[in-house]
């Protein structure tokens, strides 16, 4: 047997010695299918997984790249009713009269129409999460652009105020701010502008967008500036790179660390993901989320 394969008859053991329920952290994503694996919930699924969190995700969208047009992306919408119902049953299922693990750290990533951002925001409303940890996706490749203008400004309307934790990367940073970013100093610039806006602790990701032989990213809390910095693993951006960075804060929030240390720990995560990426068919490799083990 390899060291990797499952051991039925350690489980058989551990099943009659103990039949106590289970209390991991649990993280909700709010989200959109990557189809292929690499990016959107199922990205968030697996890192929360590999980082001891119990993971819920509730569909917003469906992408399937298009390998017959430029891996364009073909974006289907999940009918509002659904998005409310999955909402619904989760907060059910995990709220603080349920007598389970309470779910109060949710990630919020694709939601990719303005009716998907109203219906989001109504549920977050009523104040269930203290950890509202935003990945500001706010542009699908393939997408119509007036529609993706009206879908960022719902965005920053409706949904950047409830967040309390922000990570925006490059094209997004520069949008939420208004700054155009170069280099470091206009990263941390961004960074401060971001969080003056929505009062969130913000990680702004360079990644490999900024020139140089690291991957730089800036957190700011409005007290806390610290530059995260790893060296670059090519020159080449890998798929779930955001969404697993996004995803690992909002894991380690649910199990108590401060944002600092969450920011810490998902550059780490992430860093060691890219390391030992999964080369794919499509442009992008994608990140492992095995890969820290
Ligand atoms: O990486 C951003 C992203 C997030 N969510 C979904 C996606 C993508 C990029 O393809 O498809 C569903």
């Amino acid at each position: 047997m390899t060291s990797t394969a499952f051991d039925s008859a350690a489980l058989a053991v551990s099943d009659t010695a103990s039949d106590a329920v289970s209390s991991p952290a649990v993280a909700l994503t709010i989200a959109g299918s990557e189809a292929t694996g690499g990016a959107g919930a199922q990205a968030d699924l697996k890192t929360f997984q590999e980082l001891g969190v119990f993971g819920i995700a509730n569909l917003t969208c469906i992408v399937s790249f298009d390998p017959k047009d430029n891996w364009n992306h073909r974006f289907v919408p999940v009918d509002q009713q659904v998005i409310a119902d999955q909402l619904e049953a989760t907060t059910a299922a995990y709220g603080a009269a349920s007598g389970a693990p309470v779910l109060d750290t949710v990630k919020i990533g694709m939601l990719g129409s303005p009716a998907t951002i109203s219906t989001v925001a109504e549920a977050l409303a009523d104040g269930q999460f203290a950890n509202v940890v935003l990945d500001p996706v706010l542009i699908c490749k393939g997408q119509e652009p007036g529609h993706a203008l009206d879908t960022d400004q719902a965005l920053k309307a409706q949904i950047l105020p409830l967040a309390t934790f922000v990570t925006p990367n490059h094209f997004e940073a520069e949008s939420l701010s208004g700054l155009e970013i170069t280099n470091v100093e206009s990263l941390k610039a961004a960074a401060v502008r971001i969080h003056e806006l929505s009062g969130a602790a913000v990680l702004a990701k360079g990644g490999v967008r900024l020139a140089g032989p690291d991957a730089v990213d800036v957190y700011y809390d409005g007290e806390t500036l610290e530059v995260l910095s790893a060296p670059k693993v090519g020159e080449v951006a890998v798929s779930g790179a955001g969404c697993s960075l996004a995803a690992a804060v909002t894991a380690e929030l649910a199990k108590g660390a401060t944002p600092l240390e969450a920011a810490r720990t998902a550059k780490a995560f992430v860093t060691a993901g890219i390391r030992n990426r999964v080369a794919s068919g499509a442009p992008f490799d994608a990140l492992w989320q095995g890969g820290p083990r």
